[in-house]
């Protein structure tokens, strides 16, 4: 499961609270690796529905993406356990996974350690706000980050602009970053043109994780399906 890819792959990220059972129809006949399912709040506490519906139009596999602990179910196929990398806050580091262990561990879900990793995306995002974190910028801070993360056992690297940010990833950083780490990259936020998606495909992340775009206009899709 979210494993080292030759050509990057596609995620979609769909925030319960927007759910759009056509994306997942027209997912189907697209190129979709996975599902992310999640969002930094959740109004409608509808988190385990969603995924029922997901997964009654779908077999792609569902991973939980969590804005906190709360969002957990056992549907899902999977659970990034996401620590804040990029920040100083305790809490993201550890003091959430300690609210939700026993819940997780009873769900049976499978876990997946990520270091999370949250870069400028040139707009304050929403979890900047909420984990009164600030984003890294710098490309060797970024690397070096990265590569603690792996020392520390995570199974997987996620850089994160935060969602709908103004500016997508560097792919110069995301190079560096994959050359120097020996697991998984995943690259999201504000990913929301071909010309992005095609520039971010030259930095050979593993997976590109697309959700406010798709949002938008969920026939987005479409237009990236000969990319992936
Ligand atoms: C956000 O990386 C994801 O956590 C996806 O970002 O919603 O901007 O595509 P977007």
């Amino acid at each position: 499961m979210l494993s080292k890819q030759q050509h990057t792959k596609l995620i979609v990220l769909i925030d319960p609270d927007k759910y759009n059972p056509a994306l997942v129809e027209l997912a189907n006949t697209c190129k979709v690796s996975y599902i992310f399912v999640g969002g930094s709040v959740l109004k409608k506490n509808n988190l385990d529905k969603t995924i029922q519906s997901i997964q009654s139009i779908t077999n792609i596999p569902v991973i939980i993406f969590p804005g906190d602990e709360t969002q957990i179910s056992k549907r899902a196929d999977g659970i990034l356990i996401l620590s804040l990398l990029s920040g100083k806050n305790l809490e993201y580091l550890i003091g959430k996974h300690i609210k939700a262990a026993h819940h997780i561990k009873k769900s049976g879900l499978k876990t997946i350690p990520t270091g999370y990793i949250l870069i400028d995306g040139a707009k304050q995002s929403t979890t900047q706000k909420i984990t009164k974190t600030k984003p890294l910028s710098l490309k060797k801070e970024i690397v070096t980050t990265a590569i603690a993360g792996e020392l520390l056992g995570k199974q997987l690297i996620y850089l994160e602009a935060g969602s709908g940010a103004k500016k997508t990833l560097n792919s110069s950083i995301v190079k560096d970053v994959k050359k120097n780490v020996s697991i998984p990259v995943i690259v999201g936020g504000g990913i929301d043109s071909v010309a992005k998606v095609k520039e971010l495909l030259k930095a050979k992340a593993d997976y590109l994780v697309i959700g406010n775009a798709l949002e938008r206009n969920y026939l987005f899709l479409k237009e990236l399906n000969h990319l992936f």
